[in-house]
């Protein structure tokens, strides 16, 4: 009998290595999980999570031999870690991997929006460039003063290339991480109030909730706000009230609130460049984030330590 569950919408060769590696079961959600034979539910040990729907105590309760939760990304907000710890299962992540996927993402949201790209690709498309009508001017992004939400290691590879940019980079962060050449503020306020645009890479979860808030967007001005990291990070009944008053320059935004549905308010203004969740969407990304996910799943069958554990 199985031990192994896959939860989540892989791409069939990873459903095919799950299979052939663990003889998996895979579902499509945790929903679907109400289907299993209740003789097989009690023999799973292990979930391979793929999803950004709440994980929470009934699933649990309901494989009482589970001890692993392997989730398929670095977030795992979705995944409720008090009533995993309070019931002895462990959590592992796919940290590193997709660092640079992620940085190389918000970098050409952060310059699609200054360059104003989604508008001239509509402008020439619309056929305005050929009647000879004419098109504003874009923003200079090189040189641009950047704050950075969030001093992890996707933080840093977006800092990385923001220098290459000749960019003044400023962070936040709960406390100050010694990072030369860049400025720390204690809160996404003080260094809204000091910076053209914010770029958001912060872990989700409670303690991030809305931490972009009015508040916030008004210290920031007329500039662009850009979010990688989670939708719940960034208030987006604020984000719109500060779009509609014209106070931002713009957004990009590869995450929402409630995916996958995006805020339907926040699609409609042509200088929001709205993205899918595509962060560590490429082939390679992908491909060490679904081989760290199984080493982790083999190494807590094997006994063995984790490879990449939640601490
Ligand atoms: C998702 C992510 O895991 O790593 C993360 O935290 O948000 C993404 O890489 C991916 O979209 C699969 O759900």
């Amino acid at each position: 009998m199985s031990h192994t569950l896959a939860i989540g919408h892989y791409e069939q060769e990873e459903i095919d290595a799950f299979e052939s590696q663990f003889a998996a079961v895979v579902l499509p959600d945790l929903a679907a999980m109400a289907a299993l034979d209740p003789e097989q539910r009690k023999g799973i040990r292990v979930v391979a999570y793929k999803g950004h729907d709440p994980f929470g105590p009934l699933h649990m309760d309901a494989l009482p031999a589970l001890g692993l939760i392997a989730n398929y990304g670095v977030g795992h907000d979705a995944i409720d870690g008090d009533a995993a710890g309070a019931r002895g299962i462990r959590i592992t992540i796919t940290p590193d991997v997709l660092n640079d996927d992620v940085a190389d993402l918000a970098l050409c949201m952060w310059i699609a929006a200054c360059r104003g790209v989604m508008h001239a690709a509509a402008y020439l498309q619309q056929g305005d460039w050929g009647a000879g009508r004419p098109l504003g001017l874009g923003t200079k992004a090189s040189g641009r003063k950047v704050g950075i939400v969030g001093m992890g290691r996707i933080g840093r590879a977006v800092a990385d290339r923001l220098a290459a940019f000749g960019c003044e980079i400023h962070y936040t962060a709960r406390a100050e991480k010694g990072v030369s050449g860049i400025r720390w503020h204690a809160t996404p306020r003080a260094m809204a109030q000091e910076v053209d645009d914010l770029i958001i890479t912060i872990v989700g979860g409670e303690q991030t909730r809305n931490l972009i808030d009015h508040d916030t967007l008004t210290a920031l001005g007329p500039g662009y706000i850009i979010n990688v990291a989670r939708g719940s990070v960034l208030d987006e009944d604020a984000l719109v009230e500060a779009l509609r008053k014209g106070h931002l320059a713009g957004a990009a935004l590869d995450v929402f609130a409630h995916e996958p549905q995006a805020n339907a308010d926040l699609l409609a203004f042509p200088n929001v460049l709205s993205l899918p969740h595509i962060g560590s969407a490429t082939v390679q990304t992908r491909a060490a984030m679904a081989s760290l996910q199984r080493a982790n799943i083999a190494a807590f069958l094997a006994g063995a330590p984790l490879l990449s554990p939640v601490p």
